[in-house]
Formats: C-alpha cells, structure tokens, sequence
C-alpha cells in the first residue's frame, strides 16, 4: 500500500518547528541531569536542531527562547542558521524568571511591573525583526495561589491594556500568539487559564493575535480536538505546542502518552484547513529531553507527527460523510478507526527514499556518530540546561 496522492502535498508541506531549549539540559526540580556534547551557545543548540531536519526534512526552523538564547546579533545568528538550512522561528518571551515577576508580568497590579514586562516584549519584537521571524509567543506565569491574594479581575484589564500595547507593536508581518495553561507556577488561579480566556484576548486585539494552544495545558480528559476544531472555526488557532503529557507539565515526546488523542487531534486540523499552505498554523515542539538523548527524542517527535498525519490523511472522507449523515454510528466509528489503526511506517520509508531522505531516520542518525562527536568535541565552557 502507498499514500495516496491527496496526501503526498500534504506531506511535502508539512514543517515541525523545534525549540531551542529542547537541546539543553533539564530535569525535574529533583535534579538536572546532564548529556555528553549538550550544547553551550545559542549556535550549537541550532546546529543540533539542524541534524533533527538533515536527516528526516521535517524541521526546517528553529524557536528561541529570550533571554536564554541572548546574542549580541542577530541577524548573524540568523545568517548561521540559514547556512544550516534552517530558519529562525518562534521568538519566546520570559517573564516568569525573574525576582521582579514573583507576583506576575503583563498583569500585575504593579505599573512599574507591567511596563518592565512590556519592555522585555519589546526587546523580543526587536529580536524578530533582525531575524525575520513571524510569531512573537507569549506565556505567562501570572497567577496566585490563594483565593483573595490579588483581583483576578483587575489583573485581566491590566492584562488586556499590556497586550494591546505589545500588538501595536508588532510589524506588518508579525503575529502574537497567546498561550493558556489552567496550572503551574499558579495553582489557585492563572491568569491566562484556557483557551477561552486567551480567545477573548486576542480577538480583542485584532487579526495577527492567536491562539497558541499547547498539548500539555489541559485537564485530564479534556477533549482537546474540540478546541482545535473551535479555534480552527473562529480563525483564531495560531499555532501548537505539541509534547506528551502524563501527569502535569512533563513536555515529554509528542505522541508517547496517547498516540489516538494526537490522531484525533491532527484530525481537526486536517478537517479545518490547519495544514493548507494558507492555513497558518503553526506547528511546533515544547519539549524537553530529561533521560533520553535530546537529537534523537527530537527525530523521534517529528516522525510522530508525521505518521499521525500520515493516517489523518488516509481517512475515506466521502464514506465518513455518509455514515454521519445517515447516523450509522458504528459505520462512521469504523472509518475513522481504520485510519488510525493504518501502519503508514511502512509507506514513509518508502516515501522519505523517493525524496532522498533515509528510510529509517533514528537508525541513520545514530549511524551517523553525530553524538559521539559533539561529546569530543564540546568540552569545555558551560552546558546550556532549562532556562540558559
Ligand atoms: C511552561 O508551562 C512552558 O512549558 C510553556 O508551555 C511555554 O511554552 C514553555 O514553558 C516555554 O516558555
Ligand atoms: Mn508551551
Ligand atoms: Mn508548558
């Protein structure tokens, strides 16, 4: 069996963003632990992002991180980038590391606070601009822990009036993406808990202001493709956050926990027009490798997604349409389930042979000896972990 033809563009189009911080070091608040040849700048976090896309032609861009990926230029880091065959993607800012955060960013009821925080959006956007990157993403901290602690309404107003300030900043061809999350550091309130909240935002800024919905940020159970399928509907899904959650936030391999939810969700996205070339849905990894070598837990992701749309694809639309509309149940059920029990790795090998990419990516990359020489060769200087 061979993808059929409506899936090949598709597949062809598709592009994964990996982030920066995927390479470095992290751990649990147990401990960090550390990996032979992890990266100590900015520019070898990009040269092993540029293996993740040499040997599957899945990622050709790269996210940063500010301040963590801090370069005093950056236009040249964009230059080194492309000189990989990458480009430089999401910029990320941060508000929740510093001592001047500790009772929230963008919405504190601090207007020294707010404006530091604003400020720092600021710089991002600078950031953007020398390396012509499209989406400025925001995730925020804010939050309390006790009911009474803060007026979670009046942190929205000053929320909405930060956000309005950084938006009229953003260039012709930028676009804000805001992320939600319904826990952590916070465990009282958030304030940017769900994608409702982030909705009423952004579609109070304008047209360049998304949605970025990440995986991870959900309650048990939620069914995270009905968002999707909303988001997509309202025009306002801009962008994933793709990892696997467990428990909590563990931004684990995309697809590891539950392979089905991440079929239904790629689904929707199929379904609303998320993968057209105009659909400008950005996908992207928010991963960490805590016990796994960090290429390969990368090469990993991306062949995940790629084989969940792989079986998005093979869905017979026209005979999932007529068992809906004729309320055959199990009919419908079956047709779907038929997709995602479909093993398409068979027909991507063949699929990544005709396009001059190895068959069996993991193997070829650990053939490679890639590790074995950036454990050589990068000794010396200090390993990049989680939040450097
Ligand atoms: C914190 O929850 C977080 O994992 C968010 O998902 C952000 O996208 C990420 O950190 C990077 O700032
Ligand atoms: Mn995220
Ligand atoms: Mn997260």
């Amino acid at each position: 069996m061979s993808l059929p033809d409506r899936a090949l563009a598709r597949l062809d189009s598709l592009s994964i963003e990996v982030p920066s911080w995927a390479y470095g070091n992290s751990g649990t608040r147990f401990r960090v632990f550390s990996t032979p040849g992890t990266p100590r700048t900015v520019q070898e976090k990009i040269a092993d992002a540029a293996q993740v896309h040499a040997f599957t032609g899945l990622a050709p861009s790269v996210a940063l991180h500010i301040p963590w990926d801090t370069t005093d230029d950056y236009a040249a880091l964009a230059r080194f980038a492309g000189d990989l065959g990458l480009a430089l993607g999401t910029v990320n800012s941060n508000t929740f590391q510093d001592e001047a955060y500790k009772f929230g960013s963008l919405a504190s009821l601090d207007a020294g606070v707010r404006r530091k925080a604003i400020d720092h959006h600021f710089e991002c956007l600078d950031v953007m601009d020398a390396t012509g990157s499209r989406d400025l993403k925001i995730w925020l901290a804010d939050g309390t822990n006790y009911p009474g602690q803060s007026d979670m309404r009046r942190r929205q107003d000053h929320l909405a009036q930060s956000l309005r300030e950084i938006y009229d900043r953003l260039g012709a061809q930028q676009r804000m993406v805001l992320e939600y999350k319904f826990f952590e550091p916070s465990f009282y309130h958030m304030d940017v808990p769900d994608w409702g909240t982030s909705y009423a935002h952004v579609s109070a800024l304008g047209e360049r202001a998304l949605v970025c919905l990440d995986t991870g940020h959900h309650a048990p159970g939620t069914n995270i493709e009905f968002i999707v399928a909303q988001l997509l509907r309202l025009g306002k899904l801009g962008s994933f956050d793709f990892n696997s959650r467990f428990y909590a936030d563990d931004d684990l391999i995309v697809g590891a926990a539950d392979p089905f939810q991440l079929f239904r969700i790629i689904v929707e996205v199929v379904r609303g027009g998320g993968l057209d070339p105009a659909g400008g849905v950005a996908l992207m990894l928010d991963q960490c490798h805590n016990v796994e070598d960090k290429i390969p837990g990368q090469i990993r992701s991306v062949l995940n997604v790629q084989e969940m749309v792989a079986r998005a694809l093979l869905i017979d639309s026209d005979a999932l349409v007529a068992a809906q509309e004729a309320n055959d149940v199990l009919g419908a059920n079956a047709v779907f389930m038929d997709a995602f029990y479909t093993d398409v790795r068979p027909m991507l090998a063949a699929y990544r042979e005709d396009r001059g990419l190895p068959a069996d990516p993991m193997a070829a990359f650990a053939a490679s000896g890639y590790l074995g020489t950036i454990a050589d060769e990068r000794v010396g200087g200090t390993q990049a972990g989680w939040g450097a």
